[in-house]
């Protein structure tokens, strides 16, 4: 996984990150959010938690980009999630959506739905089964766990989702693809130990909140926030072989501060996708 053509451009961003140091507005759920801040510093950006109806749209307002994840969602941060996302909109600030468990309890879905109707969302990250469910395409989920048997399909999927919900799709597993409903890039990276820390998929979708913010070609901006992240995770993987996901976590964080222009190399890799 070397010598990819892409290393340059994404690197590019990875280096505004780091310089501007965006803030990202995360609206998201009670499991995460100190993994999500603790991330977003180690990587180099500036995070803010803010949930209340009285705040949030000044908030949103003044971010480099809004994160909205219904992980623990209740109906009243819904409506204060719309609040910022539709402030966001007003003054050009993107806006992502990660659909935790969307496909798992209707409300979940519908909750989703309702953003994605109120808002405009300019990125949608979520596994196979969260994305299916939001373009109507039933499939399993396990509380907030993709069902580990339904993959592949999922460059299609991406291409379908990204073209019915008219934003940017990311769809994360083993391999992860991002479309924007004409194209589409495979990125490759990563590592399964991803899978015993919990709040790995949410800090994702933060983490490609600092790259929108500095990036306004979202499909860009998100090739590069996946390829770093499974960059981060592939070397923490090495640093803590044979320990467990305690060791690895914190191996995590290390490495994505510890992220550089020439990280991708060896650990990660990206490549567009044949479209048919
Ligand atoms: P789920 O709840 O289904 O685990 P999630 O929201 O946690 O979904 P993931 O799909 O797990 O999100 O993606 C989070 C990160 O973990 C991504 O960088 C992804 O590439 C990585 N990842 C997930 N599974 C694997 C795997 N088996 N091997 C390598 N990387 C993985
Ligand atoms: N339950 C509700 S939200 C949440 C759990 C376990 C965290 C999910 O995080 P991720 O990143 O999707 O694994
Ligand atoms: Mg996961
Ligand atoms: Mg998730």
């Amino acid at each position: 996984m070397s010598g990819n053509t892409w290393d340059s451009e994404l690197a590019g961003l990875l280096t505004k990150v780091q310089q501007q140091k965006p803030l990202v507005h995360n609206m998201t759920n009670v499991v995460v959010t100190n993994f999500t801040a603790n991330g977003l510093y180690a990587l180099g950006a500036s995070p803010v938690m803010a949930f209340s109806p009285d705040e949030v749209a000044d908030m949103a307002q003044i971010a480099g980009a809004l994160v909205l994840n219904i992980g623990t969602l209740s109906r009243e941060q819904v409506d204060a999630m719309i609040i910022a996302g539709q402030s966001a909109n007003t003054h050009r600030v993107p806006v992502l959506l990660d659909p935790v468990g969307a496909g798992a309890t209707p409300f979940r879905t519908d909750s989703a739905l309702r953003i994605m109707r109120e808002v405009k969302v300019s990125l949608v990250r979520g596994n196979a089964a969260e994305v299916a469910n939001l373009i109507g395409e039933v499939r399993v989920i396990k509380g907030v766990d993709a069902d580990d048997s339904a993959s592949g399909g999922n460059l299609e999927l991406a291409l379908r989702a990204a073209q019915r919900l008219n934003t940017v799709v990311a769809i994360t597993g083993e391999e992860d693809v991002i479309s924007d409903g004409v194209s589409a890039r495979i990125i490759r990276g990563g590592h399964a130990m991803l899978t015993k820390v919990t709040g790995a998929g949410c800090l994702l979708t933060s983490v490609l909140g600092a790259f929108a913010a500095v990036e306004p070609d979202l499909l860009l901006a998100g090739t590069a926030g996946l390829a770093f992240y499974g960059a981060a995770a592939a070397r923490a993987a090495e640093q803590t072989a044979g320990l467990g996901p305690g060791s690895f976590q914190i191996a995590f964080l290390d490495e994505l501060a510890k992220l550089h222009s020439g990280s991708l190399e060896g650990h990660a890799s990206v490549r567009e996708a044949d479209i048919l």
